[in-house]
């Protein structure tokens, strides 16, 4: 806080009217009745809603973005925030700092205000708008700006439905009305404010969710299999009595149990109990009932329950698809990303063609390491369970006399071949424009597509699933299988001559879309290894594959840590009298045992232990179920099904949070996913499971609405919740590798 100007700004607030002219932004009065005011906040004791607005405490708070534009943002001598901009970019919001953290509630008046000067005459935007989907103003102004403070002030007030979460910003890129040459110049901002000036108007809110306090697998459950539901009631509690399991269609009780195993969750920070109602195996339509808490959704017994949900996961893939056309009466649309990529700092390299693949997830990158491990999870679902596979799904390759499955993971890895660099073996780790596209449909994203440098846990990844298609698809492409082989065979040779950094793949200066980083290459040299030692049987591959001590091997089974990929490729193939084979043995068995403890200590079942609910939570429980299908194709084990079987429950709706977290199914399910096309269609795309809880509260709007949750329960159906709520093609492909296992039992 500059204390001369705050009060010269005091003296110049009369001058306002005129100073506040010039180009009128066009959604300043479309979506709040707004005025500009030359009062002043009179009392003093109102609370600022804007945490350090006058930079007291430097930055915090305080972010700038960026966009095709150079500009520094610090706090100078004066205690004003100063925006030096070297090259204003030519975005509106090519230049924009911005602060998250406040909430604007329906119907209230607010009182919003700061100081700014500026070396140059130009024009800017300060905006309170939606942080996410179209970004639109709540309240905006365009305001010409010169070396004299002004003090800027609006009130207005919120028309819209409450937002828990909104940006304050200030668009400072090329404006219309700009000098055209706007050349290097420097911005200062000061005491910023925002006052609730009357809530005598306020609208309370819909309010939120209808849960549960009876949780079920809303989709439902196979006749044979286990049946729990779990019962909550508040930390502290007793949770007694019976349960009824009631048919929907007859009203009648067709099953009555005793709540037991009451205990503490802490995951969820509530008490709870089982409703077990295994015994119950006749097809219908059921509900839990109790006296004490209420009922739970709907859900059916029967064969054949996740075919539909099944299906759609798969369709999920189609509908990722990049560069083609793409059929569907919703999600269809024209060929993207068709445009030559450049290499990553190489200006004089001719644009290539990389097109195909399936975009990543809410947005349409195409990440090597990303791809990989779906293609993996699909391949493997065809390996051990292939007869479930039809060529009749309704894509383009259906009728080809090829399981559509295996037609689908051909699209991506004809993709993957062309990320390899024919010269050197090495392999791209992404390719992606520079930034995140708008809430647009894919071929609406035109910018430059960028191929980011060759990384070695993309080459290893690449290597090991061209290894893996040169088995899957022997018996029906030999042409094929040997072009997968000789590119998994040439990674590899990139590999021998390229160790690890230490540092692994890192986002260079001016890409910010998905990092995928990683600095420990060893696991996903491993994997390559093991799928060449199984495809090929070579000698050489399993003696350097024995050059990994068991104990070392990362575990995993994810984009980052892959071990357990690369046990599984060996222990399916190698001999088991062999030493080396039994230490990796014992070690997958660990692996194994430390998933089914974390599934015994949680009441929902779910293999999420304290500090395992992060970005992409529902990854790990979908990747533990496959973990647990794949040691029981090893060494077949009732428990392993069964603590598999409570994944998918958890996942369909057994948790804590009342959400069957794949779009489109059960009675609760995420209706605003972060995922592009279905923002632009205006409705979730559906059979996508979205990444779930993340008690690190990674986006702005998590941050906003669950602090203070408990880990399990950190999760919101919003579409500006990226960190909780996009949805990725390598979380779908363990989930249909545990449907289809399910199925399959
Ligand atoms: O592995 C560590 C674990 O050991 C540690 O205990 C835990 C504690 O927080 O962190 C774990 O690392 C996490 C890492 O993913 C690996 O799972 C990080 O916290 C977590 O922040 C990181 O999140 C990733 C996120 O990008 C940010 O990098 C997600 O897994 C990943 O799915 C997501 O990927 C994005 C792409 O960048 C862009 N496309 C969409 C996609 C999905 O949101
Ligand atoms: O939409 C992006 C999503 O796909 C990514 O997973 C996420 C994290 O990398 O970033 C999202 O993009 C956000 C960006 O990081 C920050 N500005 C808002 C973008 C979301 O609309
Ligand atoms: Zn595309």
């Amino acid at each position: 806080m500059k204390r001369s100007k705050a009060l010269l700004a005091l003296a110049m607030a009369a001058a306002l009217t005129v100073s506040m002219t010039g180009c009128k932004s066009q959604d300043s009065t479309e979506n709040s009745s707004e005025e500009v005011t030359t009062e002043q906040p009179a009392d003093t004791e109102r609370e600022n809603m804007i945490v350090n607005g006058d930079f007291s405490d430097d930055l915090t708070n305080w972010f700038l973005y960026t966009n095709g534009a150079t500009a520094a943002q610090s706090v100078n001598a004066d205690g004003e925030m100063e925006i030096q901009v070297t090259e204003p970019g030519t975005l509106e919001h090519a230049v924009q700092p911005y602060y998250d953290g406040f909430s604007l509630e329906t119907g209230c008046v607010y009182e919003f205000s700061f100081d700014v000067h500026s070396t140059v005459e130009r024009t800017m935007q300060w905006r309170l708008q939606l942080n996410g989907g179209d970004y639109h103003a709540y309240v905006s102004d365009i305001i010409t700006v010169n070396e004299e403070v002004q003090h800027v002030t609006a009130s207005f007030t919120m028309e819209e439905a409450t937002d828990p979460a909104p940006r304050l910003c200030v668009n400072m890129g090329m404006l219309e009305g700009c000098p055209s040459d706007l050349g290097e110049h420097t911005v200062y901002f000061d005491n910023f404010a925002l006052y609730l000036t009357d809530d005598s108007g306020k609208v309370e809110g819909a309010g939120g969710v209808e849960t549960t306090d009876i949780n079920v697998n809303q989709i439902g459950y196979i006749p044979d299999a286990e049946k729990k539901a779990v019962v909550r009631a508040e930390a502290g509690t007793e949770i007694t009595g019976e349960f009824n399991v009631v048919d929907v269609k007859t009203d009648e009780t067709v099953f009555t149990g005793t709540l037991a195993d009451a205990k503490e969750n802490t995951a969820s920070g509530e008490q709870t109990a089982i409703a077990d109602f295994s015994e119950l195996t006749e097809a219908g339509t059921y509900k839990v009932v109790t006296e004490n808490y209420g009922e739970s959704f709907e859900f059916e017994i029967g064969e054949g329950i996740y075919d539909k949900v099944m299906d759609s996961a798969m369709r999920m893939f189609y509908l990722q698809r990049c560069g083609s056309v793409l059929e569907d009466e919703t999600f269809g649309h024209d060929a993207c990303h068709t445009g030559g990529a450049v290499i990553y700092g190489d200006t004089s390299s001719a644009a290539r063609e990389v097109t195909g693949g399936w975009h990543d997830a809410g947005d349409y990158g195409r990440y090597t390491v990303a791809g990989a491990k779906a293609a993996a999870d699909l391949m493997l679902a065809y390996e051990n369970y292939g007869e479930q596979f039809g060529d009749d799904t309704g894509i383009p390759e259906s009728g080809n006399g090829i399981p559509d499955i295996l037609d689908e993971v051909k699209y991506e890895l004809d993709w993957m071949l062309m990320m390899q660099d024919s010269e050197t073996g090495g392999v791209y780790h992404k390719i992606t424009c520079a930034n995140f596209p708008d809430s647009v449909m894919p071929e609406e994203e035109t910018e430059q597509l960028i191929l980011a440098p060759v990384s070695t846990t993309a080459t290893a990844d690449f290597a090991a699933v061209m290894a893996m298609a040169a088995r899957v698809y022997q018996d029906i492409d030999a042409d094929y299988q040997k072009t997968c082989l000789a590119a998994a065979e040439q990674a590899w040779s990139y590999l021998e001559a390229t160790p690890g950094d230490g540092k692994g793949f890192l986002n260079p200066e001016s890409i910010v879309t998905g990092e995928y980083g990683d600095p420990d290459d060893s696991d996903e040299r491993y994997w390559a290894l093991a799928e060449l030692y199984k495809t090929t049987k070579s000698d050489t591959y399993l003696s350097a594959l024995k050059e990994y001590k068991a104990e070392d091997i990362v575990d995993g089974l994810g984009w980052q840590n892959v071990g357990l990929y690369g046990v599984y490729a060996y222990l399916s193939s190698g001999d088991s009298s062999d030493v080396y084979y039994q230490s990796v043995e014992s070690h997958f068995k660990q692996a194994v045992d430390s998933v089914l403890q974390k599934a015994e200590q949680d009441s929902y079942g779910v293999t999420l232990g304290s500090g395992d609910y992060y970005w992409g939570s529902n990854l790990q429980a979908a990747n533990n179920g496959m973990l647990l299908l794949m040691a029981d194709q090893l060494s077949p084990n009732e428990t392993y099904v069964r603590v598999a079987r409570q994944q998918l429950d958890y996942l369909m709706g057994t948790n804590t949070n009342s959400y069957c977290f794949i779009t489109g199914f059960g009675t609760l399910s995420p209706e605003n996913p972060h995922h592009r096309p279905s923002q632009a269609v205006g409705s979730a795309m559906p059979g996508m499971l979205i990444g779930g809880p993340d008690a690190d509260l990674d986006d702005p709007y998590a941050q906003a609405t669950l602090a203070d949750r408990p880990e399990a329960a950190c999760y919101v159906d919003n579409v500006q919740s990226y960190s909780c709520n996009e949805v990725t093609i390598y979380w779908n492909s363990p989930l249909v590798y545990l449907m289809t296992g399910m199925e399959a039992d």
